[in-house]
């Protein structure tokens, strides 16, 4: 079975009889084949070194560089850089074709301190008049633990949990004229550490499809959510194609044009028996 498909059978005992609720979410283009980012879970590389990715800065000698195996998510490799001072930025980057579109640059980090910088940027200067993009997130503390102020709470002092992978999501719009971005990732002008990790840049939105199988139980209710938003993406509720007051249609499909492909959803489907089935989409890494 291709990634990005999610299947899940929940087994439950009812007297003799065994119900499930089957649920499969896909979307078109799959997420991971949407992926414009080579070598985006840093895994290919050679000789101590990441492929496609390169490290760019005016002052190397404040940088150690690394490719960490065992430092990733899921105990993967992760890209790794330390800024010794504050004297200069630098990132790991990649450059990538695009089109005129509305983008999105996504990954993962974690950090030990330092502020950090995740940005999508280029410029045609061959157009008239020239186009460009700079989509940015900034990340992190911006406080180094030696120059912390008296005033700040101790717990402030902790810092991030060096241990923990923290998402980045950046919405990128290219412009007519456009054809190449550069995606770079690093440390602001901050002493500190930090490692990126599965990296993802392709369109905003995606078409997604769920299809829902109460296998013998009838469905009552399937709601799409999204994580943070209190409105759901869907709702049978308010679907014309389901009447109220009655079972949904089996089988159950709904096909949604334009979701956001740096969404995190939650899939719930409710037979009219009771039972609740939730899974997440995409699928958690462990
Ligand atoms: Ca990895």
């Amino acid at each position: 079975m291709r990634r990005g498909i999610i299947v899940m059978i929940i087994l439950m005992a009812t007297g003799t009889m065994a119900a499930a609720v089957e649920v499969n979410v896909t979307t078109d283009p799959p997420l991971e084949a949407a992926n414009l980012v080579q070598n985006a879970d840093m895994e290919q590389g050679a000789d101590g070194q990441p492929a496609v990715w390169t490290f760019s800065t005016a002052v190397p000698e404040n940088f150690t560089l690394g490719w960490a195996e065992g430092a990733g998510r899921n105990g993967s490799r992760a890209l790794h850089m330390t800024a010794h001072d504050k004297v200069m930025s630098g990132y790991w980057a990649q450059k990538m074709p695009v089109q005129a579109g509305d983008y999105v640059f996504r990954g993962y980090y974690r950090t030990v301190t330092g502020r950090l910088l995740m940005y999508a940027h280029g410029t045609n200067t061959d157009v008239q008049p020239a186009v460009g993009v700079d989509a940015r997130a900034f990340h992190g503390s911006s406080i180094a633990s030696f120059l912390v102020p008296v005033f700040v709470p101790l717990e402030a002092l902790a810092g991030p949990d060096p241990e923990s992978w923290h998402p980045f999501s950046v919405k990128v719009a290219i412009p007519e004229g456009l054809e190449e971005i550069t995606l770079s990732m690093g440390l602001y002008f901050t002493p500190g550490e930090v490692w990126f990790d599965d990296v993802w840049f392709g369109p905003a939105t995606v078409q997604m499809t769920l299809n829902v199988s109460g296998e013998g139980e009838r469905l009552e209710s399937v709601k799409i959510l999204r994580d943070g938003s209190a409105t759901p993406v869907y709702n049978s509720a308010n679907d014309p194609n389901c009447p109220t007051g009655q079972p949904l249609p089996e089988p159950f499909k709904v096909t949604l044009d334009a979701v956001a492909s740096d969404g995190v959803y939650m899939i719930e489907a409710k037979t009219v028996g009771g039972e609740l089935q939730r899974i997440r989409f995409p699928e958690e890494a462990e």
